[in-house]
């Protein structure tokens, strides 16, 4: 199954939206998870359990494992084998923001859609389509590339004008016009940027549009649902890490963000 089709086949199954993001830094663990021998496989596989009913996605940050060298490595392995073992019909988001020239990236693309299993990565487009080619190609997988990001600073490069338009919006329609052939690519677009949100819906009508930046970050669930559905009710992906996460009750946080999102749709 196209991996499109993977999360928007899940998204229907559970009526959610909802991304969990797995940015399970290891200083921020309880205790009881921090003295065990995987830590952050372990507090996975609580929050995957507590959680996956309302789970369309669940995004690992490669940052937080990274921090751990190899330890951190083999504990994404062991997360992604137990996720495709568990619950091989969840959409898995690797947030590597990853992109280099195009032989490099078939190490990336090994590494990470054949290697450790992920249904999607998110990539930047600084060096253009020709050095994303080995992503791309991938049919089977998803290339979710980095349009307005949701951080206080996006605006520094994304939007530098071109041709009177901001570079976001450049992103945005090479993606949906040139970079998207096989159906198989989606934008980043923050929670914290709706009216930004509500242009790349107008700029790529089809797309399913990755939003973090709700939860910790401040954005608005309603303002970001409201700008960034697509005609048929859907096409977003709402990513939220530590406030489900870190919070006292996990699964009722992301019980609640389910019902939120739905609230406004
Ligand atoms: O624009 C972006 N903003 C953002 O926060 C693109 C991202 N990939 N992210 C990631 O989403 C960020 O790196 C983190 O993994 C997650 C947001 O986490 P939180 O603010 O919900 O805890």
């Amino acid at each position: 199954m196209p991996a499109t089709d993977k999360y928007n086949t899940r998204a229907g199954a559970i009526n959610s939206l909802l991304c969990v993001g797995l940015d399970s830094d290891y200083e921020k663990l309880p205790e009881r998870f921090q003295i065990l021998e995987n830590p952050q496989f372990e507090f996975n596989k609580w929050i995957i359990d507590e959680t996956a009913e309302f789970a369309a996605g669940f995004k690992i940050n490669m940052a937080f494992y990274e921090a751990r060298g190899e330890k951190g490595f083999s504990e994404i392995k062991l997360t992604m084998e137990y996720l495709i073992e568990k619950y091989s019909d969840i959409f898995t988001i690797c947030d590597a923001k990853r992109a280099d020239i195009g032989s490099t990236n078939k190490g990336y693309v090994e590494a990470i859609f054949d290697f450790m299993g992920f249904d999607a990565v998110t990539l930047h487009p600084y060096l253009g389509r020709e050095a994303l080619d080995p992503f791309l190609k991938r049919t089977d997988k998803i290339s979710i590339v980095l349009c307005r990001t949701s951080n206080p600073g996006a605006a520094e490069f994304q939007d530098l004008e071109s041709d009177g338009k901001p570079l976001w919006q450049i992103v945005a329609e090479k993606v949906d016009r040139q970079w998207n052939t096989s159906g198989n690519c989606m934008l980043v677009v923050g929670a914290t940027y709706p009216e930004e949100l509500a242009t790349v819906r107008k700029i790529a009508p089809g797309m399913t549009l990755l939003v973090p930046g709700v939860g910790a970050q401040g954005g608005s669930v309603e303002e970001a649902i409201k700008a960034g559905l697509d005609d048929q009710k859907k096409g977003l992906i709402i990513n939220s890490s530590r406030s489900i996460i870190f919070s006292k009750d996990p699964k009722e946080e992301a019980r609640k963000l389910r019902d939120e999102i739905n609230v406004y749709r």
